[in-house]
């Protein structure tokens, strides 16, 4: 066993970012186990871990470009992929115009710092107002919220696990999800701790989840209905004289504006609305205002809704008039050592955020942190006159499965002129591309994570090496980015990526540092790419040596150093307001003027009944959105994509468990297996997202041979946040029908073999 070397790697699959200890063998992977030594993580590692082996391994994964002939995709070296961009897409853009194009950007580039460091500048060449990404489906309504009260984007307040007694969880299941927006490894043991200690959990979820099962409490909420539910908490908190500001009175600006909005919601209005009694709305805000140290933390069950953005505002409402704002086991922002906005510039002050800098060219649907709504990408396409999209590049993101209404996107998509798709498999959105150009392993790149240590649970630094070196002589994906660059600013395929590197960081060096310019570039000789913005940005930042004036400081050699010890440990989350925020008033603004035009469409909507049947999502720890049902590690055992009914629906709708059901919502239809279950909530049933491997064209064989049912082929596009944006994917109404005869169930527990490929 002498050629056997360990290696440390986070791992880029989920926002935990879990510290990984890497075995290899003569180039082959031969264990992966959580590094007990890491800041972050502490050993905690799940299944999807381990899959990192089966990723690299994976035979279908791309390891060359592909370019599609006459419908036919074959291999093509680099030079050739990039010639035939060059030779369609400028003369596409000379002819239409810029807006011609479209960028969308997805999940995976969030744990990518090539991507996500090098996507602008792909964006910013193209010049187009059509850049989409996953973020409106997802996240967009909390970076909004987030963004108004404290003046950055990602500026989240984190509950402070370690310290508080009370933490209340709404739409969010961090036991399989790994936690979200919220960087905590290990949520599990975070909460027994909490509870070992006297505190309590409480979990408001439609479905009894595998969080709500370890909480102290659970109370089921009708889908869609978590505004209504905040607010009337908000209106107890001031109707019992409840409202207490903490420690940061001085610092909060709209408290009697937010008392006068929430009037309307009193618990009595919207009990029915909710599913949740009068009494126990009261109790609710009691236990949270009457508890020590108490956080609020809600994740995309309240965001993937109609009312996104208040509710996500709301969550922070309670936050700061129940005294946790910014304090030890309240919510806290993190401190993050490289690329905060919220270490940036001025301390105290900044020019907030702002939305609608211009507006989507169909729906009129306005720009949102750079971005227009990404369920706006299939109209785009289809609607001709004036700026109709005609060429799209997609960067790490399968929309044909992910967005709402897939199957019109996957439409829309063959009418294109031209696209190229940035991944590492021909699936159901990139089997639609001219040119596949596909990354590295990860296991081949190394990695910092740009934006999870600006969330994340306890302050830190860590930098992964590749493990292993690329096999097949491929560009970073940073590279690939500047080459697209290079070719829509007509500079030529035949650029030399690291000579145009080179230039921009000099011209951003100069807009930077000025007169120390010409230093800094001296300071990160031999660097490129990533990993110059990566020095630059941690000497800059609140840790850093400061390019010298702070010997003790931290650099990118210091961070690298650490790697085998698990990373540089930077302390647990503080207090940090006033400092960190970036608001005009340089206060909390707890009433911005859009959110309360905005809890008129709630109130107005107070005596709407709820449908009868709603569908909602479900994740499970061997998933990840739409693309990991290729690894056998993962795609073993019981068939997850079922439909989970509450046995009265079950019987009141006929359903057998097992058996195959057709659901419907207005025009669109999918079938799936039924799985009775009382975890539901009555009148709510819960299918996962990310299905559907059955198109053609795609080559993920193992994912084919089970390839469920896509839950975005049954809902709606059209279904938006007005203010962020965000596509509302739970609480949609359907019927539900035993399906044809003919209809065969996939049989649980079947187990695969590569034997079949
Ligand atoms: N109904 C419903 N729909 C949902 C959701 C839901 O809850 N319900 N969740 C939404 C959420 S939160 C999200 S984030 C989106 C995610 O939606 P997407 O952004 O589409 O992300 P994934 O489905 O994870 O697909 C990732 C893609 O990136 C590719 N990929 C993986 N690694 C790399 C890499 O290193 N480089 C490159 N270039 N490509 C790579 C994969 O092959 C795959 O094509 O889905 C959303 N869709
Ligand atoms: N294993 C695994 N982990 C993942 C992913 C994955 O696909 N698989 N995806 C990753 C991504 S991209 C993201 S964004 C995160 C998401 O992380 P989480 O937000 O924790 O995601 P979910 O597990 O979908 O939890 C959402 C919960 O909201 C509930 N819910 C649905 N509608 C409502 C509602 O109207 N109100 C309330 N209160 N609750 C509601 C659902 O029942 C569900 O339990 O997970 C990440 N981690
Ligand atoms: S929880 Fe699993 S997928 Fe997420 S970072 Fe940790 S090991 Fe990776
Ligand atoms: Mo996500």
């Amino acid at each position: 066993m002498t050629d056997t070397t360990t290696h440390h790697r986070i791992c880029p699959l989920c926002e935990a970012c879990c510290g990984l200890e890497i075995k290899v063998q003569s180039s082959k992977v031969i264990s992966i186990r959580g590094h007990d030594a890491d800041v972050l993580s502490a050993g905690y590692i799940c299944p999807k871990g381990v899959a990192l082996k089966d990723l690299h391994e994976d035979p279908d994964r791309l390891r060359t470009p592909l370019i599609k002939r006459n419908g036919v995709f074959a291999q093509a070296s680099w030079e050739e992929a990039f010639a035939e961009i060059e030779r369609r897409l400028p003369p596409l853009m000379a002819a239409h115009g810029r807006n011609a194009t479209a960028v969308v950007v997805g999940n995976p580039s969030a744990h990518k710092i090539g991507l996500l460091t090098y996507f602008g500048k792909l964006a910013r060449a193209l010049g187009t107002k059509n850049v989409f990404s996953a973020s409106t489906l997802d996240q967009m309504p909390k970076q909004l919220a987030s963004g108004l009260m404290f003046g950055h984007w990602l500026s989240v307040a984190l509950p402070d696990i370690s310290h508080t007694d009370y933490l209340l969880v709404l739409g969010a299941n961090p036991l399989v999800s790994n936690g979200s927006m919220w960087t905590v490894p290990d949520f599990k043991g975070k909460a027994k701790a909490l509870q070992a200690r006297g505190g309590r959990l409480v979990v408001i979820d439609p479905r009894r989840t595998e969080t709500a099962a370890v909480a102290d409490s659970h109370h089921f909420i009708r889908p869609n209905a978590d505004v209504f539910l905040l607010a009337a908490m908000v209106h107890t908190l001031f109707a019992d004289g409840l409202v207490n500001l903490g420690a940061v009175p001085d610092s909060v600006n709209g408290v009697s504006e937010v008392q006068q909005a929430v009037a309307p919601f009193t618990p009595e209005a919207v009990a029915t609305r909710c599913g949740i009694s009068v009494d126990t709305i009261r109790t609710l805000a009691r236990d949270l205002a009457g508890a020590s140290r108490a956080a609020v933390y809600a994740r995309i069950g309240t965001c993937t809704q109609e009312y996104g953005t208040l509710a996500s505002w709301l969550v922070d409402v309670l936050n700061t008039l129940t005294g946790n704002l910014d304090r030890e086991g309240g919510v806290l922002f993190a401190k993050s050592a490289a690329f905060a906005a919220n270490t940036i510039g001025k301390p105290g002050i900044g020019k907030g955020v702002t939305t609608g800098r211009h507006h989507a060219r169909v729906s009129g649907a306005p720009e949102v942190y750079g971005e227009l709504p990404i369920t706006c990408l299939a109209e785009e396409i289809e609607t001709a006159g004036e700026g109709q999209v005609r060429a799209l590049f997609t960067v790490a993101t399968n929309p044909v499965l992910s967005n709402p209404n897939g199957p019109r996107l996957a439409k829309a998509l063959d009418s294109l002129e031209f696209m190229v798709s940035m991944d590492i498999y021909l699936n159901e959105t990139t089997r639609h591309a001219d040119v596949i150009l596909p990354g590295l392993s990860p296991l081949e790149e190394l990695h910092f994570d740009v934006a999870f240590p600006q969330l994340s649970w306890r302050n830190h630094a860590r930098y992964s090496p590749p493990v292993l070196p690329s096999a097949h002589d491929q560009p970073e994906e940073w590279q690939t980015l500047l080459k697209l660059a290079a070719i829509v600013l007509g500079k030529g395929a035949q650029v030399d990526a690291n000579a145009l590197d080179d230039a921009q960081f000099a011209e951003d060096a100069q807009r930077l540092f000025g007169a120390h310019a010409d230093a800094v570039i001296h300071a990160t000789k031999g660097l490129q790419g990533p990993q110059r913005t990566l020095e630059v940005a941690l000497r800059a930042g609140p840790y850093g040596d400061q390019f010298g004036r702070n010997p003790n400081g931290l650099t990118l050699a210091k961070v690298m150093a650490s790697n085998h010890t698990g990373g540089i440990d930077l302390g647990e989350l503080q207090p940090r307001i006033p400092e960190m925020l970036r608001t005009p008033s340089g206060k909390v603004e707890l009433a911005p003027p859009s959110l309360l035009q905005d809890l008129q469409r709630a109130t107005q909507d107070l005596l709407r009944l709820a449908p009868d049947l709603v569908i909602i999502g479900r994740r499970d720890v061997r998933t990840n959105n739409s693309w990991m049902h290729n690894l056998p590690v993962l795609a073993k055992g019981p068939f997850r994509c079922t439909v989970l009914v509450h046995p009265e629906d079950a019987a009141r709708l006929h359903l057998q468990d097992g058996a195959m059901v057709d659901i419907h919502n207005g025009p669109r239809s999918v079938q799936a297996q039924v799985h009775i279950s009382n975890e539901m909530m009555p009148g709510v049933v819960s299918l996962p997202h990310g299905w559907g491997h059955n198109l053609p064209g795609a080559k993920l064989h193992l994912a084919a041979e089970r390839p469920g049912t896509n839950l975005n082929a049954l809902l709606d596009d059209q279904l938006r946040d007005p203010l962020s944006g965000n596509a509302v994917l739970g609480g949609v109404a359907v019927t539900m029908r035993p399906a044809s005869a003919q209809a065969l169930a996939p049989t649980a527990g079947q187990t695969f073999s590569r034997a079949t490929m």
